[in-house]
């Protein structure tokens, strides 16, 4: 078989799917613990790792994501019960490292190793000791041969440009999101600055993940683009948003909207709606669409099926799925048949069912997330494990 394309190379010549959020699918299906949102499951359970893996793959994703979201030690020693102790950050990131690799070979799929913000930086320890932390991941992924990098879910611009800082050393091509919106980050810099300033650090894919639905993110990633073309910074672009609809979160996204984690699900995007997203994201320039959380393999395969013509394919699960519900013409009802057509589920508002709901909620606002709250916070309620870890840090500084 010839040697696969690498990423960078891929973007350049067309569009590249991403995958879905992998904590919320696997929390719902009760593989992972919302909270700690942790990755053992990539040891505990490879085979729930495998099967998510293997739906985006047939629903039309260019990328399997390692399983390795908060995967640095730090965080995984706050997982506040006994198996926090049984797994390190080496043997969950190496772990989630095969599993991808083995599917990704299923397809035509690349593998990337992610890294995401980490508890020391916000304990303010310092640059040293929160790269000595990215450091012990990208060695694993080093060492698997993933083919590229995702620093993902950074909110604070400063240790966004250390982790990408930290991934270049790897000399492997280095994908960069922030989880802020059209609002800018936590220290007041602009999305368009939050662009201009990972894609100086030397990511080569920069743009935002989570935290806001697909529309709010364009609005964020279309300042990041007029910031780049200003600067004259050629990189590529990435959007991977919410599966869930947020025009009423405010700065800190869905994480300040009262129903988050547990109630999002009437805010789920349709199929349809995903649709939409990749045509504006792919209009807009964007060469990386891919989704976050609540995105399930149905709304990649949506990608998939809109962008049919500029990839030349379409996903194996569209067998079993008409583009625009075609397939609705075999269905027994005539009135049912009748809903076979993208006319009608383009213009379709669909109901939530729920007479007694708010069409939009009050976010909470509790503003910047500090190291000292997190030390009293812990002292109060989480494990002493990463109190000791922390405090350790603090005097080694
Ligand atoms: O799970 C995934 O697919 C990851 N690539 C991204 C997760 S984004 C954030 C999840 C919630 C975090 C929190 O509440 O702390
Ligand atoms: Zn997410």
């Amino acid at each position: 078989m010839a040697p696969k394309k690498g990423l960078l190379q891929r973007l350049d010549e067309g569009v590249v799917i991403g995958d879905g959020g992998f904590v919320f699918a696997l929390e719902k299906r009760g593989f992972v613990k919302a909270g700690p949102w942790t990755p053992e499951a990539t040891v505990e359970h490879p085979e729930a790792v495998r099967q998510l893996h293997r739906e985006f793959l047939r629903c039309g994703a260019d990328v399997m994501q390692a399983f390795t979201f908060y995967a640095s030690d730090d965080k995984l020693s706050n997982r506040g019960n006994e198996s926090s102790k049984k797994y390190t950050c080496r043997g969950i990131n190496d772990a989630a490292c095969r599993i991808a690799r083995e599917v990704a070979n299923e397809g035509d799929a690349l593998v990337a190793g992610g890294l995401s913000q980490t508890p020391t930086y916000l304990s303010g320890i310092g640059k040293e000791a929160t790269q000595a932390e990215f450091k012990k991941q990208v060695d694993v992924f080093v060492e698997n041969k993933v083919d590229f990098l995702i620093a993902e879910y950074f909110e604070h611009l400063e240790e966004m440009e250390w982790a990408i800082e930290s991934c270049c050393k790897s000399g492997l091509p280095v994908v960069a999101t922030m989880c802020i919106g059209p609002e800018g980050d936590l220290h007041n810099n602009s999305a368009g600055e939050c662009a201009v300033r990972m894609a100086k650090a030397g990511a080569h894919v920069v743009g935002l993940n989570c935290h806001f639905d697909p529309f709010v993110l364009l609005e964020a990633m279309k300042k990041m683009k007029v910031a780049l073309d200003e600067a004259k910074l050629k990189v590529h672009m990435i959007s991977q948003p919410l599966g869930f609809m947020t025009p009423d979160a405010s700065k800190q996204g869905f994480i300040d909207l009262p129903e988050f984690p547990f109630a999002l699900e009437p805010r789920i995007c349709t199929r349809f709606d995903m649709h939409r997203y990749a045509r504006e994201a792919y209009e807009l320039g964007i060469r990386y669409i891919g989704g976050c959380c609540g995105f399930e393999s149905y709304h990649i395969r949506a990608i998939a099926e809109e962008l049919e013509k500029e990839r030349g394919s379409l996903p194996l699960s569209s067998e079993k799925h008409e583009t625009w519900g075609k397939g609705l013409k075999m269905h027994t009802k005539p009135w049912v048949r009748a809903r076979a057509s993208r006319q009608y589920w383009e213009q379709l508002k669909p109901s939530s069912g729920r007479p007694y709901c708010a069409t939009m909620s009050k976010p909470d606002n509790w503003g910047i997330t500090a190291g000292h709250e997190l030390l009293k916070q812990k002292t109060q309620e989480t494990s002493e494990v990463e109190i000791q870890t922390l405090q350790a840090l603090k005097t080694k500084k």
